[in-house]
């Protein structure tokens, strides 16, 4: 991938651009207002989130490593020799690094993200450091399905990797299509090793997307600085505010960016309308318990292979197989 200088970054091309212009015109023109979580990971924004597995109070990152780390010659037994590993949604390769070192016996590894120019970053990166490894990045949005590269379809299993929590940005009923979709790609045989924050006190979860820092908050805002450059947005930064909390209900952290008046903004043409304090849902963080987790994976044929915990029980590694070499049921029509 090419980087650009700033000044000739702001319009990405194509499909990807028309896909955001969509999304957030659609978003914003339904009640109540929401734009999807995905978007926050432009550059800006994924320097953001990497801020934020730093925060003394966000503690996912953290516990996710130690377990990978205390563990990963126990999690790296489901890998078997030959195997490729499929990364969905990669931001960072530390996670996968820990794993790689665990299972030197792996034929290919596959990084599957959204910004073809992180994954790229990221592969050439691990490729002086894992020689006999072939490092495949994929640029894909995971949410749909995609093709892997041919090395990876002809190993003999496929493994994949979904750390990070990622699938708590999706509603229940999306978790579950992503899990169908990922037995779809990975095929018989396979392993599905998932990073999933667990639910826990209250006062733990509000502090971890309330940080003192105000790091979350600008991550949350740049959603709105990336709509004013990609899509001619006119948002006033100082009229919204960052709101983070834990709805007990739905066990899931809800942010949202709240008008602080009365307005009308512009975006890609289109005049959008807030009411004072309405505001733009930007992200669900979904907790789970094992059980919930594993009812929701064995619904699509995921059988449960494995589940490694931190201490204090904050967050989970859970591995799954799939049940048989038929394909995953297809839900009911
Ligand atoms: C990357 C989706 C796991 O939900 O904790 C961090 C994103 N949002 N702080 C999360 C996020 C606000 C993060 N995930």
């Amino acid at each position: 991938m090419v980087a650009l200088a700033r000044s000739q970054a702001p319009q990405p091309s194509g499909a990807e651009a028309s896909a955001f212009a969509a999304d957030v015109l659609a978003g914003l023109g339904s009640v109540p207002k929401h734009v999807p979580a995905k978007y926050f990971y432009d550059g800006a924004g994924s320097q953001l989130f990497e801020r934020i597995t730093e925060l003394a109070e966000y503690y996912p990152t953290r516990c996710e490593m130690r377990i990978l780390r205390d563990h990963a010659a126990a999690i790296a037994k489901l890998i078997p020799e030959g195997a490729a590993l499929v990364e969905f949604g990669s931001g960072s390769n530390k996670k996968a690094r820990m794993l790689l070192a665990a299972a030197p016996k792996l034929a290919a590894y596959v990084p599957v993200d959204i910004c073809g120019e992180m994954v790229e970053q990221e592969a050439a990166e691990l490729r002086p450091d894992f020689q006999a490894l072939k490092v495949l990045p994929v640029m894909a949005d995971i949410c749909y399905p995609f093709d892997l590269p041919a090395e990876a379809k002809a190993a003999p299993v496929r493994i994949g990797f979904f750390p990070g929590s990622t699938i708590g940005n999706f509603e229940p009923h999306e978790a579950a299509g992503f899990l169908r979709n990922a037995a779809r790609i990975l095929g018989p045989g396979a392993t599905l090793i998932v990073g999933v924050d667990l639910i826990k006190p209250v006062e733990v979860l509000n502090a971890a997307y309330n940080d003192a820092a105000g790091v979350t908050a600008k991550f949350n805002l740049n959603l709105l600085v990336r709509i004013n450059r990609e899509l001619r947005g006119t948002f006033k930064l100082d009229t919204f505010e960052h709101h983070a909390f834990y709805n007990r209900e739905r066990h899931r952290i809800e942010m949202h960016l709240a008008s602080l008046k009365r307005q009308k903004v512009k975006v890609a043409g289109e005049t959008i309308e807030f009411r004072a304090g309405e505001t733009i849902h930007t992200e669900n963080s979904y907790k789970y318990s094992v059980e919930s987790l594993g009812a929701l994976a064995r619904g699509v044929g995921w059988l449960p292979a494995g589940v490694w915990t931190d201490a204090r029980k904050y967050f989970s590694i859970q591995a799954f197989t799939l049940a048989d070499e038929a394909p995953a049921p297809r839900a009911a029509e």
